[in-house]
C-alpha cells in the first residue's frame, strides 16, 4: 500500500462512492499480470495465443459500440467556458461531476477496484509525473502495465508527492449472481470522458477502450499534461520521436506532429532507404519536452508502450511495429486464425482459412465486412521495437535539432519546407491539417484543419495554446539553439491523382534535408512560403520513377496559396480574440508575400 496521506484518502472516498467487492493494489509483478490475464481468458473476456506463434500475447474483442475514442463524449471542464476553447466539449467542473457522481455510485458493485500507480516518463526523470489510476477493469490494468512503468516502483519514488488521480470504470455494475460481459462497457450516451485541467484530474465513465481508458496516454499524457505544461512553461505534444544518424555517425534527434492517418507510427519506425543512414525510435505518439541546463530543448517519450493501428501494418510498410508485437502484446479487434494467431486486413498475408472476425464470426469475403475493424490495436512494450533508441529511456530526454508538422495534402504543400524562424514555425503547425474525402466533413471534400495534431488533444484554449508556443519561443534561454521547423508532406498527388513520393522509407531523402538544414547548410530556395530545397539538394540516388518528381513535389503555386489563404482566414476566424497577434502577422506576412511573387 502506501504512506501517502492524499493517495489513501482519495482511495478510500471512491471505494464508499463505487461499491467494489474489492481493492487490489497493483505491484506491477509478472505474478500479477499473469492472474489477471488467466482470469480474463477463464471468463472467457481473452484468448490466449498460440504460445509458439505469439509468445505470451492475449486477443480480445471489444463491445461493437466500444471501439474507439468518443471525442462528443470528451470534455473539457474548466471554471470558464472561455478557457476550454472553441474546439473541446465543454462543461462547468461541479456541473460534471454532480452528473457523474450518481454514475459512479455503486459501478463497481460485483468488480474489483483497482488501483495502478503509473509513472509517465522514465523512473524519477525530472521531466517524468506519476499518475494513479483508479479502474474496475483488469484489460486497462494488463494494457497500463505495457504501454506505462507501472507497479510498486512508482509508489516508492511519489512518497508523499502529489499524483494526477485518474478516476475510471466501465460503468457496468455486476448483480449478485449475474454473470458478466465479454466486454463490459455503458451505452454512448452514458460515457463521460472528463477532464478538470485546473485541479489536474480524469474522471473516465463507461467504455473500457484504448484512449478512453488508458487514462495515462491522451488523457493525461496530452489533455492535463498540455495545460499543466501551458501554466509551468514546457511543452506536451502529439509528436512522434526519432533519432537520425547520418554516415558520418552524427546523430540528430527530431519530433514529428501529424494528423492521425498519415502514417506516424510508420516514421518513428522507419528503415531508411539510403545507404549508411539509420533511424531509431524513441517514441511513435506522445512528446513532454523542457529545456537544458545547455539551453536545448530535451524531449522524453512519456510512455512505454506502442498503442497502434493493427491494420495496414505489415512486414512492407512497418516491420519494426510487427516485430514489437511478435510476442507479450494484446491484441484488441483484430481477426483470430484457427492456429491461435491474429490476422488484419493489410498485413500482408492472405486470410487463413476459418478466421474469426472482431466480432466472432465466420470471416465471409462475401459479406464485404473486414476480419480486423479498422482501429483495431496492438499494444507492444517499445523495448521490443528492433529500433529502439539506446537513448529512449534517459531521464533527461534527447536534445532536439528540429520538429516537422505535416499532413496528407494532396496539392500546394511541397514535401519539405523550412519555416523563417520559430513563430514562422509555430504558424506552420497552426495551420496544419490534412485533406478529408467529402463523407467525412459532411459538405465538399476540403482541409481539415488539426492545429499541431493536437485537436482532440488540447486541454485548454487553442488561441492560447498557439500564444505558449509563441512564449516558449521567446523565454529560450538560447534562442540559436531552439529546434528548428519544417513542414512535410508526403502526400502530393498529380493532377492524374497519383501520388508524386513514394513515401515510407524514401522519407529519408527529405529528412536528410532537414538534417543538413539544421547544421545550417546552404541547400535552400526561398519563397513566399519559407525555405524549400534548391535544385539538386534532395538526394535522388537509387530513386528511379519519382526522381522525375522532385521539381512538381517542390513546386510553390501562388494561385494554390492564393486559395489557401482563405482557408487559413476562415480557420483563423474560429479562434476570435485569443488568436495571438503573432500569428496575425505571419498570416500578414505570407499575404503580402504572396502578392509580390510573380
Ligand atoms: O505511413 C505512410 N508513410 C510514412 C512512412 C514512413 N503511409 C501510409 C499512410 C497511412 C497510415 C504512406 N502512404 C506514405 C508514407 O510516407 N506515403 C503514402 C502514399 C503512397 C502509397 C503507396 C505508394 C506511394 C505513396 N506506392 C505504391 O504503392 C507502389
Ligand atoms: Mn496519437
Amino acid at each position: 500500500m502506501t504512506g501517502n496521506k492524499k493517495l489513501q484518502i482519495w482511495v478510500k472516498e471512491w471505494a464508499d462512492i463505487c461499491q467494489p467487492d474489492s481493492i487490489h493494489w497493483c505491484d506491477g509483478s509478472d505474478e500479477e499480470n499473469q492472474k489477471l490475464l488467466d482470469l480474463m481468458v477463464s471468463s472467457g473476456a481473452a484468448v490466449r495465443l498460440d504460445e509458439k506463434k505469439r509468445p505470451g500475447s492475449y486477443y480480445f474483442q471489444s463491445d461493437p459500440s466500444d471501439v474507439a475514442r468518443v471525442e462528443n463524449r470528451t470534455f473539457i471542464c474548466s471554471a470558464k467556458k472561455s478557457d476550454a476553447g472553441p474546439t473541446n466539449n465543454w462543461s462547468d467542473p461541479q456541473e460534471m461531476k454532480k452528473t457523474l457522481l450518481p454514475l459512479y455510485k455503486g459501478s463497481m458493485n460485483g468488480r474489483i477496484m483497482y488501483i495502478i500507480p503509473f509513472s509517465m516518463g522514465p523512473l524519477g526523470s525530472k521531466i517524468a509525473h506519476i499518475g494513479i489510476q483508479i479502474t474496475d477493469s483488469p484489460y486497462v490494468v494488463v494494457n497500463m502495465r505495457i504501454m506505462t512503468r507501472m507497479g510498486k516502483a512508482v509508489l516508492d519514488i511519489l512518497g508523499n508527492d502529489d499524483f494526477v488521480p485518474c478516476m475510471h470504470s466501465v460503468g457496468a455494475p455486476l448483480q449478485p449472481g449475474e454473470k458478466d460481459r465479454k466486454w463490459p462497457c455503458a451505452p454512448i450516451e452514458s460515457k463521460y470522458i472528463s477532464h478538470f485541467p485546473e485541479t489536474n484530474e480524469i474522471w473516465s465513465y463507461g467504455s473500457g477502450y484504448g484512449g478512453n481508458a488508458l487514462l495515462g496516454k491522451k488523457c493525461f499524457a496530452l489533455r492535463i499534461a498540455s495545460s499543466m505544461a501551458h501554466r509551468e512553461g514546457w511543452l506536451a505534444e502529439h509528436m512522434l520521436i526519432m533519432g537520425i544518424t547520418n554516415p558520418g555517425g552524427v546523430k540528430k534527434y527530431f519530433t514529428a506532429a501529424f494528423p492521425s492517418a498519415c502514417g506516424k507510427t510508420n516514421l518513428a519506425m522507419l528503415i531508411p532507404s539510403i545507404p549508411g543512414w539509420k533511424v531509431e525510435c524513441v517514441g511513435d505518439d506522445i512528446a513532454w519536452m523542457k529545456f537544458g541546463a545547455d539551453g536545448r530543448l530535451y524531449a522524453i517519450n512519456p510512455e512505454a508502450g506502442f498503442f497502434g493501428v493493427a491494420p495496414g501494418t505489415s512486414m512492407k510498410t512497418n516491420p519494426n511495429a510487427l516485430l514489437s508485437c511478435r510476442e507479450n502484446s494484446i491484441f484488441t479487434n483484430t481477426g483470430l486464425t484457427p492456429d491461435g494467431d491474429i490476422w488484419w486486413e493489410g498485413i500482408g498475408y492472405d486470410i487463413p482459412p476459418g478466421t474469426i472476425t472482431w466480432t466472432n464470426e465466420d470471416y465471409d469475403p462475401a459479406s464485404g465486412k473486414p476480419a480486423a475493424h479498422p482501429n483495431a490495436r496492438f499494444t507492444a512494450p517499445a523495448k521490443q521495437c528492433p529500433t529502439i533508441d539506446s537513448d529512449w529511456e534517459n531521464p533527461a530526454g534527447v536534445p532536439i535539432s528540429a520538429i516537422l508538422f505535416g499532413g496528407r495534402r494532396p496539392s500546394t504543400l511541397p514535401l519539405v519546407c523550412q519555416s523563417f524562424d520559430w513563430n514562422h514555425g509555430v504558424f506552420m503547425g497552426s495551420i496544419a491539417g490534412s485533406e478529408v474525402t467529402a463523407a467525412a466533413i459532411g459538405l465538399k471534400a476540403g482541409v481539415r484543419r488539426d492545429p499541431f495534431a493536437m485537436l482532440p488533444f488540447c486541454g485548454y484554449h487553442m488561441g492560447d495554446y498557439f500564444a505558449h508556443w509563441v512564449k516558449i519561443g521567446e523565454n529560450a534561454p538560447n534562442k540559436s539553439k531552439l529546434p528548428k521547423i519544417f513542414n512535410v508532406n508526403w502526400f502530393r498527388k498529380n493532377p492524374e491523382g497519383k501520388f508524386l513520393w513514394p513515401g515510407y522509407g524514401d522519407n529519408i531523402r527529405a529528412l536528410k534535408w532537414i538534417f543538413e538544414r539544421t547544421e545550417g547548410a546552404d541547400i535552400a530556395r526561398e519563397t513566399a512560403i519559407g525555405y524549400v530545397p534548391g535544385e539538386g539538394t534532395i538526394d535522388i540516388s537509387g530513386l528511379s520513377e519519382a526522381a522525375g518528381n522532385i521539381p512538381e513535389l517542390l513546386k510553390v503555386d501562388k494561385n494554390e496559396w492564393i486559395d489557401e489563404l482563405k482557408l487559413i482566414n476562415d480557420h483563423y476566424a474560429s479562434f476570435g480574440d485569443r488568436l495571438p497577434e503573432e500569428m496575425k502577422e505571419q498570416l500578414q506576412g505570407l499575404t503580402s508575400r504572396l502578392e509580390n511573387a510573380r
